[in-house]
């Protein structure tokens, strides 16, 4: 008997919610994962009811049926990375903290995901101290936009000048690898800034800005992207070196569609 030759892909795992338009969210996320070479599974917490100019309805995912989904994939597929977005709710935080506490081996990617384009809250206010304390620890990168930082450092804005002492604090007071995302400032160039904080080490993610309407799922595009550059073996700095070029990337080719009547999504594969 011959034994077939078969390759093993690098695998993703996704924890976060559905958007039903396809922008942002699991979808989008499992698009760049398979953009990225990765084999990509998810973990859904919640669904929406979602478009590009709205999120119209949020239906929760039940903890058991979320630990569920969790074991099942790990029983027979594994992963070798995790990308976490959109949790919601205090409950779902407790339940994902709970289970990533059995596979500190496995890096976890974590996009602190408050708030909608569309400016919908992604996460109840009261489980932001949850998010902090229970699932910051079990990262290895945090990628909070600058609005993200502010609340999380309880300022109320983050301007160009405070992105290094910003992205330094955070990563002091989370013990965790910040990467904060300077995309929302004014310029023809944007800068991403990651902190290390083991190290002190400090990297400049610089690129042009890409004159779109087309920004829904941006943030979660960038961190699939890295989760699957880190399941490639890359290191840190250059999993999101790859993975900022990718969404630049992604920007441009989806620049011209339209999708909607809101803010439409990235061009994932191009
Ligand atoms: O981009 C943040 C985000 C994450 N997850 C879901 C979303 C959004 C933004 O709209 O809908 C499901």
């Amino acid at each position: 008997m011959t034994i077939p030759e078969y390759t093993i892909p690098a695998k993703v795992m996704t924890i976060a919610t559905s958007d039903s338009g396809s922008g942002a969210g699991i979808n989008a996320d499992l698009k760049t994962i398979a953009a990225n070479h990765c084999y990509g599974t998810s973990v859904f917490v919640a669904l929406t009811a979602q478009n590009t100019q709205a999120v119209n309805a949020i239906y929760p995912i039940e903890a058991d049926f979320i630990c569920s989904q969790f074991h099942t994939i790990l029983d027979d597929i594994g992963t070798d990375t995790i990308k976490i977005g959109m949790l919601h709710r205090q409950v779902v935080i407790e339940t994902v903290a709970k289970l990533l506490s059995g596979y500190p081996q496995i890096p976890v990617v974590l996009d602190p995901v408050m708030i909608s384009q569309s400016g919908y809250q992604l996460l109840e206010t009261d489980a932001m101290q949850a998010m902090t304390q229970l699932l910051f620890p079990l990262a290895s990168l945090i990628t909070p936009n600058l609005q993200e930082a502010a609340w999380l450092l309880n300022q109320s804005e983050i301007n160009a000048d405070q992105m290094l002492t910003s992205a330094k604090r955070l990563a002091e007071l989370y013990q965790v690898n910040v990467l904060l995302k300077g995309g929302h400032l004014a310029g023809d160039e944007c800068q991403d800034l990651l902190y290390e904080y083991q190290s002190g080490n400090i990297h400049y993610f610089k690129h042009q800005r890409i004159d779109t309407f087309n920004c829904h799922g941006t943030g979660c595009t960038l961190s699939a992207a890295i989760a699957s550059q880190l399941a490639l073996g890359q290191s840190l700095t250059r999993a999101i070196s790859i993975a900022v070029d990718y969404l630049q990337r992604a920007l441009i080719a989806g620049k011209n569609e339209r999708i909607g009547h809101g803010p439409g999504p990235v061009k994932h594969f191009h």
